[in-house]
C-alpha cells in the first residue's frame, strides 16, 4: 500500500494485531434501551473505532508504545435488544471469556447499565472488587420507570454484588435524593473544585492495594470537551483533572477492567469519540504495569 506517508499505528496499512500478543482485548456493545433522555449511545462502540484509530500510538508521558502493549479488537457483542437483564448475562460471559484468557478487557458502550454484567464477571474472578466511577449521575437508584435494568441503576446493580463500600464515584453533580445516604462514597464535582489535593488523597485510601475496575460515563465531562452524550450535565470534570485521578490507581494492586459508556455520537462534532480513545490511550500507558 502507498500513498500514505505517515500511517497511523492501529490504522497502519498491513497492522494485523496477534490476538495472544495483545494485552488489552476490547468489545463494543451498541445497546442503548434504557437510556431515558437522549439515545444514541448504540453507536458509541462504532465511533470509538474511528477515533481509536486515528490516535498516535506513541504516549508522551510516560515513552510508551502503546504497540508493545497490544490491542485486539473483538467487534461489537450482539444485544437482547428487549432485555437489558439478558444483554448484561452476555457482557457478564463475555468480560469473563476474556479474563480467562489473561488479558485486559475494554468494553465501549453502549448505556451504562452494561457496566453491571462486566463488574460481575471481575467479582467472581478477583473477589475484593472496587469500582471508581466517573460520572455526572450516581445512577444508584434501585429502580428506574419499573425495572432494576436500567441506566439511573448502573451502580445499583453493582453495589448488589460488590457492597456500597467498594464504590467510589467521582465528578458526581446530580443526584436523586433517595441516594444521598450513600454521600461518604462519592466525590462530588464541587469536592474536585474546592480542594482537589483532597479528593486525590481520598481516592489514593479507597485503591491503595485493591483490585479496580474503572467505569467512565463520558458525562462525567464538562459538556463543552464531551458534547456527545445523552444526558450532559454542566460544570463538568476536564480532561486533566479525570487522568490526573487516574494516575492515582497506580497504587492498586490490580486494574482488573474498564469501560468507557454513554458515548452517542453527534453529526460532525468527534470530539467527545476523540476525548474517550485518548483517554484510554493514556490510562492504559499510565496503568500500564498494573493491567
Ligand atoms: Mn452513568
Amino acid at each position: 500500500m502507498s500513498g500514505l506517508l505517515y500511517p497511523m499505528g492501529l490504522n497502519a496499512p498491513g497492522y494485523t494485531p496477534d490476538p495472544e500478543k495483545c494485552k488489552v482485548w476490547y468489545f463494543g456493545v451498541p445497546f442503548d434501551a434504557t437510556v431515558c433522555y437522549l439515545a444514541g449511545c448504540r453507536f458509541g462502540p462504532k465511533v470509538f473505532r474511528e477515533a481509536f484509530l486515528q490516535n498516535e500510538v506513541y504516549d508522551i508521558r510516560t515513552g510508551t508504545n502503546l504497540l508493545d502493549i497490544g490491542f485486539f479488537d473483538l467487534g461489537d457483542m450482539e444485544p437482547v435488544r428487549e432485555s437489558a437483564e439478558k444483554t448484561l448475562q452476555r457482557v457478564k460471559a463475555q468480560t469473563a471469556h476474556i479474563l480467562e484468557k489473561g488479558k485486559f478487557p475494554l468494553m465501549i458502550g453502549g448505556e451504562h447499565t452494561l457496566t453491571a454484567g462486566a463488574v460481575w464477571a471481575c467479582a467472581e474472578k478477583f473477589k475484593d472488587v472496587k469500582v471508581v466511577q466517573f460520572d455526572a449521575h450516581d445512577d444508584l437508584r434501585t429502580d428506574f420507570e419499573g425495572s432494576r435494568f436500567d441506566h439511573a441503576c448502573a451502580m445499583n446493580l453493582c453495589v448488589e454484588k460488590i457492597g456500597m463500600k467498594n464504590l467510589m464515584g467521582i465528578g458526581i453533580r446530580a443526584s436523586p435524593q433517595s441516594s444521598s445516604k450513600f454521600k461518604d462514597r462519592t466525590i462530588y464535582r464541587y469536592q474536585l473544585r474546592d480542594n482537589f489535593e483532597a479528593a486525590r488523597k481520598e481516592l489514593l485510601d479507597f485503591v491503595k492495594d485493591a483490585n479496580v475496575y474503572i467505569t467512565v460515563d463520558m458525562d462525567c465531562f464538562d459538556p463543552g470537551i464531551a458534547p456527545g452524550v445523552g444526558t450532559p450535565e454542566p460544570d463538568g470534570m476536564l480532561y486533566h483533572e479525570v487522568l490526573g485521578l487516574i494516575k492515582v490507581l497506580k497504587n492498586a494492586k490490580k486494574i482488573v477492567g474498564m469501560d468507557i459508556v454513554e458515548l452517542r455520537p453527534l453529526p460532525d462534532n468527534n470530539v467527545t469519540e476523540m476525548t474517550a480513545s485518548k483517554l484510554f490511550m493514556e490510562t492504559v500507558a499510565q496503568l500500564k504495569d498494573k493491567i
